[in-house]
């Protein structure tokens, strides 16, 4: 498993899309991005978690590279988001808050004059290995639409972007809920493709979309970026999944929620479905897997110091944590 700063990750793969096509001879490789939202930089049972359990990421891992001095572009969504794509820092692009950002009119620091939406100046990564013969598809999170631009806010979708395919990618930063038809007030999963019942799970469900995707691009060299929704709020468990931890808390244990616990498994199984169906079609050893998170874990402590909702990122600080956090900034503790 590869985990490290976004924006090399992104540069790293932009170099490999100007080279791929220079050998004939050599089939070049397809590339599995995967992006956890808000994932906690101990919320794998590789990185030490004494609750979560991900056996098949701690798989990924144990097949692979652990980065364990990566950094996360910054400490919120968009602009890791758009360093994912560009391999530019969020200076560069000046997406340096999530989408539409916050307000704070009490901050001690002004916030800079920001940009939210990723400029179509910039070449992705979906552009670059599309122009290379890579078929390109985005499933998941996207949040670099400008929310507050309706009339053009369409335009910068990931299809305006470089990619083919888009599922699921939109302006919202989080689901309505992960329990079909995943709606909740004005927030709604689009675009999706119609079917689904009733007790259907987003995470399963992106999964599904992301395997077809895979058996629609055969043997052709793709770019497949699946940045998930989860494990952001709401916390939304499987109830078979809950039930499977709710007994295992245990109050003297770092991590100790159940739900985020039942949604890391929710991911963790999808990772694991992705990974057979590479060794189905028969691709496993030309595929590159880079799994990262965007900010690391949201960790909110109450007055008594202990963990609130939903994870803990104990030593190092957290999305939300700080009252001195600016947009740009990254937090002082
Ligand atoms: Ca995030």
């Amino acid at each position: 498993m590869r985990l490290l700063s976004t924006a090399l990750a992104a540069a790293c793969l932009l170099a490999c899309a100007s080279d791929v096509g220079s050998d004939a001879e050599e089939r070049p490789p397809n590339f599995l991005v995967l992006l956890v939202d808000d994932l906690g930089w101990t919320d794998l049972g590789c990185y030490g978690s004494d609750f979560y359990l991900t056996p098949n990421i701690d798989q990924l891992a144990a097949d692979g590279v652990r980065f364990t001095h990566g950094y996360a572009a910054c400490t919120v969504c968009s602009p890791t988001r758009a360093a994912m794509m560009t391999g530019l820092y969020p200076g560069r692009t000046n997406v340096t808050d999530w989408i539409p950002g916050h307000r704070r009119p009490r901050a001690p620091l002004r916030p800079p004059d920001w940009t939210m939406r990723l400029e179509h100046r910039h070449t992705t990564l979906a552009e670059a290995l599309g122009a290379a013969g890579y078929r390109t598809a985005h499933v998941g999170k996207w949040h670099l639409m400008p929310t507050l631009e309706p009339d053009v806010m369409a335009d910068y979708a990931p299809q305006h972007h470089g990619f083919e395919i888009n599922i699921a990618g939109n302006q919202w930063g989080a689901p309505g809920s992960y329990f079909h038809p995943y709606v909740r007030n004005d927030r709604e999963v689009y675009p999706l493709p119609e079917g689904g019942s009733e007790g259907d799970y987003l995470t399963d469900r992106l999964t599904d979309e992301a395997l077809a995707i895979l058996d629609g691009f055969g043997d052709e060299p793709f770019l497949l970026y699946f940045p998930y929704y989860t494990v952001h709020t709401p916390i939304e468990a499987k109830p078979e999944d809950l039930a499977r931890f709710e007994d295992r808390v245990d109050a003297s244990k770092r991590h100790r929620n159940p739900a985020y616990a039942s949604m890391l498994a929710a991911l963790d199984r999808s990772v694991g479905r992705l990974r057979a169906k590479l060794e189905e079609l028969g691709i496993a050893d030309d595929t590159v897997i880079v799994l990262t998170g965007d900010n690391g874990g949201l960790d909110r402590k109450g007055p008594d110091g202990r963990m609130g909702n939903p994870t803990e990122n104990d030593p190092l600080t957290a999305c939300g944590k700080s009252r001195l956090k600016s947009p740009g900034l990254f937090n002082v503790r």
